[in-house]
C-alpha cells in the first residue's frame, strides 16, 4: 500500500514530510487539504488528527500527525544509518536541528510570513514585519556558523535536520526581505535544491 499523505504543499509542515517522502523515493499519494482545500474539519479527518491541520499521514492504516514526528518515522523505518543516524550521538545532533527550526525558527520567521505573504492585504501588519526580519537573521547567523564547517547540518551527510531545516530557509531565502548574504547557506541550500526530487516538494512562489 502506497503512503497516504494529506496537507496542501504551500504548507511548511507539509513540505517537510513531502521533502522526506521525495527524498526516500517512497511510492506515495498526497491529497491536497487545508486552508482553501478543506478537508480538515470533516469528522473523517479529525477522526485521523483530532489538530484538524495538515500534514497527516497513513502508512497502511498507522495514522501520524506533526511533521517532525511523521519525518522521524519514514527516517527511522527507511533510512536508517543514513537520513536517520545510527550513532545516538549523530542523531541527536540531526534530531535538536528540528527542534530548533519548530522552536527557534519558525517563531522567528513566521511572523513575517504571515504579514507578507499568508494573511489576506486587510489584515497584514507591516510593522510586524522588521522585528520577525530581525530574529530571523539571528538564527539565520547561527546555521551559516554550522554550515561554514561541514557540509550539511549535523555532519558531511544529508539527515533529518536538513529535512526539517530546508523548507523554513526556501521560504526564507523566497520572502520579499533585505537578507544578509549568507555564503554557507546559500551553499548548502543549492545542494538541497539541487538534488533530483526535491523541487517536487519545495515550490515556488512560496505562497
Ligand atoms: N506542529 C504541527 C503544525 C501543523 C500546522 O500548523 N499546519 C498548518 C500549516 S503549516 C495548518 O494545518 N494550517 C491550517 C490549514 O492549512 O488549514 C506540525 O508540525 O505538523
Amino acid at each position: 500500500m502506497p503512503l497516504k499523505i494529506w496537507g496542501r504543499l504551500t504548507s511548511i509542515n507539509v513540505q517537510k514530510a513531502m521533502l522526506c517522502i521525495e527524498e526516500l523515493d517512497l511510492p506515495h499519494e498526497r491529497i491536497d487539504a487545508g486552508l482553501a482545500y478543506g478537508i480538515v474539519d470533516t469528522p473523517e479527518y479529525r477522526a485521523r488528527n483530532p489538530n484538524g491541520l495538515v500534514p497527516t499521514l497513513d502508512d497502511d492504516g498507522f495514522v501520524l500527525w506533526e511533521s517532525n514526528a511523521i519525518v522521524r518515522y519514514l527516517a527511522a523505518k527507511h533510512a536508517s544509518g543514513s537520513l536517520w543516524p545510527d550513532d545516538p550521538r549523530g542523531r541527536a545532533d540531526a534530531d535538536r536541528w528540528m527542534d530548533w527550526q519548530t522552536t527557534a525558527l519558525q517563531p522567528a520567521m513566521g511572523p513575517a510570513f504571515m504579514h507578507l505573504v499568508r494573511l489576506p492585504p486587510e489584515k497584514r501588519d507591516p510593522k510586524a514585519v522588521e522585528p520577525s526580519r530581525q530574529k530571523t537573521e539571528d538564527c539565520m547567523a547561527i546555521m551559516e556558523n554550522v554550515l561554514g564547517n561541514q557540509r550539511f547540518i549535523a555532519g558531511d551527510r544529508m539527515t533529518v535536520g536538513d529535512i526539517a531545516l530546508a523548507p523554513a530557509v526556501h521560504r526564507w531565502l523566497n520572502l520579499p526581505v533585505t537578507r544578509q548574504r549568507r555564503p554557507y547557506i546559500e551553499r548548502w541550500y543549492g545542494e538541497i535544491m539541487g538534488r533530483p526530487r526535491t523541487a517536487r516538494a519545495l515550490i515556488l512562489p512560496v505562497v
